[in-house]
């Protein structure tokens, strides 16, 4: 703006003040958006919002008074800054086991406010998804309130010997206190918004409550919004009109390495994408101490400075100090520099940012909180280090894990806390006295909101399904050719119909329901959507027409992997998060699964989700002309990484039907923090009637005997569809007088890990045998054989008897028709029997078998073929 327009510029910000003040917001905002548009229409404007003020959106006018005691809050925000950073300089003395300072140092008062007023606990209290990093303080906080023990903090990331605290927010570890784990960076904003979705899509069906409007409240740092997922999914949050979410953002300008944006403002270019995705923004930018100087500011020459300053240089002044901040800020402008001519260096130190001002926390907050029909981002302004003398806003704060005595010294004058600085060697925490006020008023905040957070309360569920006709139906031989796929179909649809756990069951795709020949779902239980349907749908004449609605049970979250899977995640976790046990379907094309979203995957494991994820058209075979990129051959692989997850690659329906009938008693009855990944066919075949004898026990832990022959030569033992190979293999073998067994492989993955877990057991004298080696201990030659990778099937090596060699489909994959890949990778029946042959060291016969069904074997080194 030139400058001989300020005069008049400030004249409309005062009747634009007074229009506010007046009127209030909601006729100042009709009033502005038509002037706005006005002059749009004119071609006044540029279209975008990129070049937002750097300034607050409430001014001091605005403002309510801070509800609580200010000299008291202050104390004990104190307190706890001091104890979370001696946490982490006590981990650091001796052995170095790392942590952060410098962020909570930053976002104190951003908590410090929220649990003072708004974060409500007890039952159905609100979520707070704390920045991971920050935990130090979260710690500490729990400590002065009494729920962490001093011998607690001592052991901060030091786990092994029980009593620690965990690094981060790990549920896995901390169970009764952890609920989100968000340290890596960016999950914790796409859950957040995804648990806000499902948190309205599970009060829209009834299933819960909105007595007390929950909030959903998302702490991160300036620089984790420069991850996808972070930014991925803010338009659905405002599409979906996701109230009960606040997002708040600590822009503390740095990251890691340094500055966030040095080169331009990140608060600006937050501000801008939020609002363009139309969430309600609120800058925190400026504290009370700059009031005076703004109102004072007739000329606009502050406003002007503090609009073109970028984030390098204000993250300078917050490390230089007053006479630096008066000579390269205010400095910029005459005028400006006026302003401060009758403040010391010190003053203009002081002069403090919104993040850390009560005052502006607890107005944005409380915009939040009224804010109906829109998400809402809160970017505070705040120092990264704030306090800590000399690494305070410097480049590497990031970091510091160790203090100087000079800069614990500043610490504690700065926030002006009761210590010895000549005992500082020993480094001991503050806390108040039981009967001080400090202590009384923190807990009677807290006792108002209803109780301690953080805090887990994971319910014990009991769903037992209502009829076993379910499962039961599936044990006959089938009467048609069907796929594993269809055959889930069906079964999901006969569990949503369940009279007990019907209501519990939600089937979640990603814009692939007519792949998987879903559509029949849509008219019978509904898509869901937040608004119903405002149209008459395309298809409304035909029978299985797209009916979306407002208690639609489905969930249909378009082409986005990492949103279906985290709105899997928030109904996985529900059973803890909402008093409420929900049995999430998640189906999806198995090659867009872990390897899409692996670090989800990994954050629900340590979240403990309880639920089933489907890999479907699966196996680098099955899906024929989709080529490489479609093609899975080592989700299985992938699932194994994760410790809970129990994955299996079912070939016939008895055997799918078993693991959904045990993973729910498993998940839901017995309350088992475990999920399942299962893998779907789309390959239609007929399925057996189940063998007598067969045990589900066997099913779950992996294998089963399929086919037996009096006097067997050679085992085969094959997963999923290979199953099927395996058995026309068999045929071809007995061509050539060798007997064979077939065992189905219902898990590799669950075979490997029995077998791992005794050999824990056996470590310590137990004498324990695997189900893998009671399986295989009799010495026979044995061949192996699945859709993924040979190392799928590798893993059982160890406890198998005999000679072993494990075929698998190494590689990219590539379009062709089934047969031909079957050939190609060498899994087909032919390469099963000619394999049998050879590991029977019968080579005369293989050869024969070789010229008789023209076995080709490939030239090429795998990888690179
Ligand atoms: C996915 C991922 N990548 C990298 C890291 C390592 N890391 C931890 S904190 C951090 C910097 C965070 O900066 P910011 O988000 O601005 O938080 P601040 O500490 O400044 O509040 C990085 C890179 C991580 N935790 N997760
Ligand atoms: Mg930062």
């Amino acid at each position: 703006m030139t400058q001989n327009h300020s005069e008049e510029f400030n004249d409309w910000i005062d009747a634009l003040e007074n229009l506010v003040l007046f009127n209030g917001r909601e006729d100042a905002s009709e009033l502005i958006q038509n002037f706005v548009k006005y002059a749009q229409n004119k071609g006044l404007l540029e279209s975008n919002f990129a070049d937002l003020p750097f300034e607050n959106s409430i001014s001091q006018y605005e403002e309510n008074d801070y509800p609580g005691d200010w000299v008291l809050e202050e104390k004990i925000r104190h307190f706890i800054r001091w104890n979370a950073l001696i946490t982490v300089l006590k981990a650091n003395k001796e052995l170095d086991l790392g942590g952060h300072i410098s962020t909570y140092s930053s976002a104190s008062t951003l908590y410090e406010v929220g649990f003072n007023h708004f974060f409500r606990g007890g039952d159905l209290s609100d979520m707070v998804y704390f920045q991971g990093h920050s935990s130090p303080g979260i710690y500490a906080r729990s400590f002065i309130e009494g729920s962490i023990t001093e011998q607690q903090l001592d052991n901060f990331r030091q786990e092994i010997d029980g009593d620690g605290l965990s690094s981060y927010p790990h549920p896995w570890l901390m169970p009764e206190y952890w609920q989100f784990p968000t340290v890596s960076m960016g999950l914790g904003p796409i859950m957040a918004i995804y648990q806000a979705h499902v948190m309205k899509y599970l009060e829209q069906r009834d299933l819960l409550k909105n007595e007390n409007k929950r909030k959903i409240w998302m702490f991160c740092g300036d620089g984790e919004m420069d991850e996808p997922e972070s930014l991925g999914a803010i338009s659905l949050a405002a599409r979906e009109k996701l109230d009960n979410l606040i997002f708040v953002i600590n822009c503390n300008l740095q990251r890691l390495d340094g500055p966030v944006r040095g080169n331009s403002r990140i608060i600006t270019e937050l501000g801008a994408i939020f609002k363009a995705a139309g969430w309600n923004v609120v800058n925190a930018i400026w504290g009370r101490k700059w009031d005076d100087l703004l109102a004072k500011d007739s000329t606009g020459a502050l406003k002007w400075v503090m609009n073109n300053t970028v984030d390098g240089e204000y993250q300078n002044f917050k490390a230089k100090g007053g006479a630096y901040t008066r000579k390269h800020f205010f400095g910029k402008h005459p005028e400006a520099l006026k302003l401060v001519e009758d403040m010391t260096d010190d003053e203009i130190e002081s002069l403090n940012r919104g993040g850390h001002d009560p005052l502006k926390v607890f107005n944005a907050y409380k915009s939040a909180y009224e804010c109906n029909d829109k998400p809402t981002v809160i970017l505070a302004f705040t120092v990264k280090g704030y306090g800590i003398g000399s690494r305070q806003a410097d480049n590497t704060t990031h970091q510091v894990k160790k203090l100087t005595e000079e800069n614990l010294k500043d610490f504690i004058k700065n926030f002006n806390l009761p210590i010895d600085t000549k005992k500082l060697n020993k480094l001991n925490y503050l806390k108040f006295n039981k009967n001080s006020k400090e202590y009384k008023y923190l807990i009677d905040q807290r006792k108002k909101l209803g109780g301690f957070l953080p805090k887990r309360e994971a319910l014990k569920s009991n769903l037992k399904v209502g009829t076993k006709s379910h499962f039961e139906e599936f044990n006959v031989q089938s009467k048609r050719e069907m796929s594993t796929t269809m055959v889930f179909v069906r079964l999901i649809t006969s569990l949503l119909r369940d009279k007990k756990i019907g209501n519990n069951v939600v089937p979640i795709v990603p814009d692939e329901a007519r792949t998987f020949g879903m559509d029949g779902l849509f008219r019978q239980f509904g898509i869901y959507s937040r608004e119903g349907q405002k149209y008459q749908p395309e298809d409304a004449d035909k029978v299985m027409w797209y009916r979306e609605s407002k208690d639609g049970v489905m969930l249909e979250e378009g082409i986005n992997e990492a949103g279906a899977f985290s709105a899997w995640i928030a109904l996985a976790t529900s059973y803890a998060n909402n008093s409420l046990p929900m049995i999430p379907f998640y189906i999806y094309y198995s090659m867009f699964g872990f390897q899409r979203v692996h670090d989800l995957a990994w954050a629900a494991g340590d979240a403990r989700a309880r639920g089933f994820l489907l890999g479907a058209t699966s196996g680098r075979t099955t899906l024929n002309g989709e080529g490489l990129q479609h093609q899975d051959g080592h989700s299985h692989l992938l699932a194994q990484t994760i410790p809970n997850c129990k994955s299996y690659d079912p070939c016939f329906d008895y055997e799918l039907a078993a693991i959904i009938k045990n993973g729910i008693d498993d998940m839901y009855v017995k309350n088992n923090d475990n999920y399942y990944y299962i893998t779907l066919m789309n390959e239609n075949y007929l399925h057996p009637e189940r063998p007598k004898n067969l045990k589900d026990s066997a099913i779950m832990q992996g294998a089963y005997l399929f086919k037996q022959e009096s006097k067997a030569d050679v085992r085969i033992l094959a997963s999923g569809l290979t199953l099927r190979f395996a058995i026309e293999a068999s045929n071809k073998l007995l061509e050539f007088g060798v007997e064979s067994n077939i065992w189905s492989i219902t898990s590799f993955n669950e075979l490997a890990r029995g077998g791992l877990i005794a050999d824990q057991e056996n470590m310590n004298e137990i004498n324990s045998k695997s189900y893998v080696e009671s399986c295989f201990k009799n010495e026979m030659p044995t061949v192996a054989v699945s859709e993924y990778q040979k190392l799928y099937a590798e893993q059982i090596r160890k406890w198998v008897n005999g000679n072993y060699v494990c075929l698998g489909t190494d590689g990219f994959g590539r379009s062709d028709t089934r047969e031909k890949l079957r050939e190609f990778f060498e899994i087909d029946s032919n390469h099963i029997a000619y394999n049998a042959l050879l590991v029977c060291g019968l080579n005369k016969e293989a050869k024969k078998f070789k010229t008789k069904y023209k076995v080709k074997i490939n030239k090429k080194n795998p990888y690179i073929r």
